[in-house]
């Protein structure tokens, strides 16, 4: 059996995985332990795209075979790596798409329960594709907003209207390789076409239509995303908030949080402070209602409410062991069927919201924006009843980590500037001048094939060590907000120029974004460090790197791979599934970067993943000249 302290460095999640044995309960540590991974498909050398196969290639030689078909390898990982992006690009896509719908619903009047509440970031978006403004109602501007918005989506020919926000050197770059996306919905049904058998036949062909849709998605859908979630909810502003599973109360019902749209957790946190259910709660015994996020919406809820975060992805069947846990409310995305067992253990309710995700096993009650506290207000009464009726015994680990969370790319501008200059010039400034070497996206989730954490942590103490700023996202945010270095005092982490900067602004060295959708405001500063000028031309001129040290999703990847066709260097860990030495794998991790766009890197150890990220940076500020 392995020994737990080599599972996770999260102490949390040791102390309910040494309960979780003592109790009985499997949880996907166990299962990732038990289950090898498939060696073929770990190196992407399969197709099962039609019944004449499945076709099994030799990774170890690669040319020596083809499918029955005749497909070569590079075909079958194109296809294999295509059908990832195109997955990853839905998820986030369809997710956009529910904030579009929940907008057009708000903004013709069908929705009272949301509203526009931050009308100065609707000015700035809708200006930023060439709206009108000046003069105009709110609901004017709303309108028009939605109408070009929902064209990032159902658009069949021109380009996406947030493709007015990428440098134009850039920009032109994409339209030299017929790359600009066109609709999200377009893109994916294109790269499934092309990925069936018999169509796309071309590794190079494939994996432009792949920068495409992946394009879709981070320009697109991920983009709308974070917009109107910021539009209708507020962009986050920097805020201290508690995450770790000490943020559990016993003397608390105690609703968890999981999963990614932020609409069903606004709504609940109407229902958790409506006052006849908070007395229902008090009646049955209770201090009150707690709630708390796990996971992306968590992140997004955390930067902008302040509400607590319980852990990232290999936490939420531990966070179940504690026997704490009165409800735990999901949605769509990263919810391990293996929760319903967990839950079940410990009688927690396990309910299902979204009509695109329900889970045998667990109660479904659907969430609907037109009634939105039908559903919440209803979650919130069976947790009270699980208070109530508490059998399972209760540990809560007594550790929560406080820091600072809430760095939109708008609040990186003032705060870098001040309020009467704000403008990414300092941050341009302080990486010409060398006191920060370069910018580094470290985003994503963690996975049970990887020590829980730790490769987060190890590649962000390097970065920051050599004055590399973090930028973060999701799960990996919340791995390194438990280290408690989202603090303006772990700067003394930081090599001496960043940390001259953090200490004259008083931020962290690792400054939290928000959510993975949220990947998206990643590359408007990138943009916007374009624009200020003093570093390139194009985003791939720039010393910014990203990374994804323990990923394991589809969205994952294409996250990546818009990073790498927005023009960065990407690296991830933990496994790549590629065959090395493939005309395929030349493609991703070199010949992109030839085009014009930016290219893959993949390291399974955190620390060279740092020197590869590093030796990359000091290459763009040499070519800008600033190498001092
Ligand atoms: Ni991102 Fe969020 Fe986490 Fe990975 Fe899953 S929660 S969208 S995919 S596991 S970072």
């Amino acid at each position: 059996e392995i020994e737990i302290k080599d599972l996770t460095i999260c102490k949390t999640t040791q102390q309910m995985l040494e309960k979780a044995r003592r109790d009985g309960v499997e949880t996907a540590f166990d299962r990732a332990a038990n289950m090898k991974a498939c060696p073929i498909g770990a190196d992407s050398a399969c197709c099962k795209h039609c019944s004449m196969g499945p076709c099994r290639l030799n990774a170890k030689d690669p040319y020596g075979k083809v499918g029955v078909c005749g497909a070569t390898i590079d075909t079958i990982q194109a296809r294999n790596f295509a059908r990832m992006v195109a997955s990853g690009a839905a998820a986030h896509t369809d997710h956009g798409m529910a904030m579009v719908d929940l907008f057009r619903e708000v903004v013709t009047g069908h929705i009272k329960e949301y509203r526009i509440k931050d009308v100065g970031k609707l000015i700035s978006v809708a200006q930023s594709i060439g709206i009108e403004t000046e003069d105009r109602s709110v609901e004017e501007i709303a309108t028009d907003l939605y109408k070009e918005l929902e064209r990032t989506y159902t658009q069949v020919e021109g380009e996406i209207p947030f493709a007015k926000r990428v440098p134009e050197k850039t920009l032109e770059t994409w339209r030299k390789l017929g790359i600009v996306p066109r609709g999200s919905m377009r893109e994916i049904m294109e790269l499934m076409h092309r990925t069936h058998i018999g169509v796309d036949q071309h590794y190079e062909n494939i994996t432009k239509q792949s920068s495409r849709t992946a394009l879709a998605d981070g320009w697109g859908g991920s983009m709308v995303a974070t917009e109107i979630s910021d539009i209708l909810f507020g962009t986050p502003t920097p805020i201290a908030v508690d995450v770790n599973m000490g943020v559990l109360k016993e003397d608390h019902v105690n609703v968890i949080i999981h999963g990614h749209e932020p609409n069903m957790f606004e709504s609940m946190l109407v229902s958790v402070n409506e006052p006849t259910l908070v007395q229902a709660a008090k009646d049955a015994g209770a201090q009150g209602i707690n709630l708390v996020g796990m996971c992306c919406s968590g992140a997004e809820m955390m930067s902008r409410h302040g509400i607590p975060h319980a852990g990232n992805f290999m936490s939420t069947e531990a966070i179940l062991v504690t026997g704490a846990v009165d409800v735990m409310c999901v949605d769509i995305q990263c919810i391990k069927q293996g929760l319903v067992s967990v839950a079940d253990c410990y009688q927690t309710p396990l309910i299902t919201t979204n009509t695109r995700a329900h889970i045998e096993g667990a109660t479904h009650i659907e969430f609907d924006d037109h009634d939105p506290q039908k559903c919440t207000d209803e979650v919130v009464i069976k947790a009270i009843t699980r208070f109530k009726n508490r059998t399972a015994a209760i540990e809560i680990p007594d550790i929560k980590n406080t820091g600072i969370h809430g760095f939109s790319h708008e609040y990186i501008n003032y705060m870098l500037g001040g309020s009467f200059r704000g403008s990414y010039t300092p941050l341009n400034d302080n990486i010409i001048n060398g006191r920060i070497r370069g910018v580094a996206g470290v985003v994503g989730c963690t996975n049970p094939r990887i020590k829980q954490d730790w490769a987060h942590v190890e590649l962000v103490k390097e970065l920051i060590k050599n004055d590399v700023l973090v930028l973060q996202t999701g799960c990996s945010q919340i791995s390194l907000a438990k280290e408690g270095f989202l603090t303006p005092e772990a700067a003394y982490l930081a090599g001496p120029g960043l940390k001259e900067v953090c200490e004259t602004v008083g931020m962290p060295p690792v400054l939290g974004m928000g959510s993975c959708v949220d990947n998206s405001r990643i590359l408007i500063a990138a943009s916007e460090m374009v624009r200020v000028g003093g570093l390139g031309t194009s985003i791939a001129d720039l010393p910014v790197v990203g990374a994804a040290p323990e990923w394991m999703s589809e969205k994952a990847i294409s996250i990546g791979h818009y990073f790498v066709a927005s023009g960065l260097y990407t690296v991830f860990g933990v496994t790549f599934p590629i065959v090395k030495e493939t005309k395929f794998h030349k493609l991703l991790f070199d010949g992109l970067e030839k085009q014009g766009l930016g290219k893959w890197g993949f390291s399974a150890d955190p620390y060279e993943m740092a020197r590869m990220m590093i030796a990359h940076i000091d290459k763009k500020r040499k070519e800008l000249g600033i190498d001092k």
